[in-house]
């Protein structure tokens, strides 16, 4: 298999992380690529030009990122990504971190094109405010929780997409106002799957 990435998407991380604790690094080679520069390879593999794009044995592509998840964790039985006993949750979790991600890295790229100032639009403040709010979703739900033994695509989504705010908008400052949540993400990061994928 082949997955097409970059070293500073959030999405992309989420793929590799779940390859990593699924056993599967070895059956996938890395295809380092610049999305925003029509890499010729990668628009072969998947013509929206966006990363995570993972290509099979058998030679078809998969986007999304959760997709990504949910076919490797059907490659291999170990460490189930979204346990059968609490898969509401679990994709609850993951689905409030995909919007925590899209929030923040929709705010990074609009910058990126509009400067700035783009943050006062009346998107740009709607961005922020849903960050405000997911954050404290998950501080009252992730706060007082005791981390499971294994992790699974909710605890991952959401530990990336609290890394990416540290990476791109450190202004947010999530750890100050939340240290619970913090002490929570501190858990799910010391995975060496974490160590070897960190943002750079
Ligand atoms: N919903 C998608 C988002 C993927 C995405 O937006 N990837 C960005 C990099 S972080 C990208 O490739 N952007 C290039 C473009 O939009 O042209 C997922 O979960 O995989």
């Amino acid at each position: 298999m082949e997955l097409y990435l970059n070293a500073t998407s959030p999405y992309a991380r989420l793929a590799r992380i779940v390859l990593l604790e699924k056993g599967l690094s070895d059956a996938v080679t890395l295809k380092w690529c610049d999305p925003w520069a029509d890499d010729a390879e990668l628009l072969n593999a998947n013509p929206a030009g966006r990363i995570p794009a993972l290509v099979t044995e058998e030679g078809t592509t998969l986007s999304e990122s959760v997709l990504i998840a949910v076919y490797l964790d059907s490659v291999s039985p170990n460490k189930p990504m979204l346990p059968a006993a609490s898969l509401g949750d679990v994709l609850h979790l993951a689905g409030s971190g995909q919007n925590l991600m899209d929030a923040a890295f929709t705010t990074v790229i609009a910058r990126k094109h509009y400067g700035k100032g783009i943050d006062d639009s009346e998107l740009g403040q709607r961005r922020s405010r849903a960050i405000q709010r997911l954050l404290k979703q998950l501080n009252s739900e992730l706060g007082e929780k005791q981390l499971a033994s294994t992790i699974n695509l909710g605890d991952i989504a959401i530990a990336v997409a609290l890394d990416y705010l540290v990476f791109r908008l450190p202004e947010v400052k999530w750890q100050e106002k939340y240290p619970q949540l913090k002490e929570w993400h501190a858990g799910v990061t010391a995975q060496e799957s974490f160590h070897q994928t960190a943002f750079c």
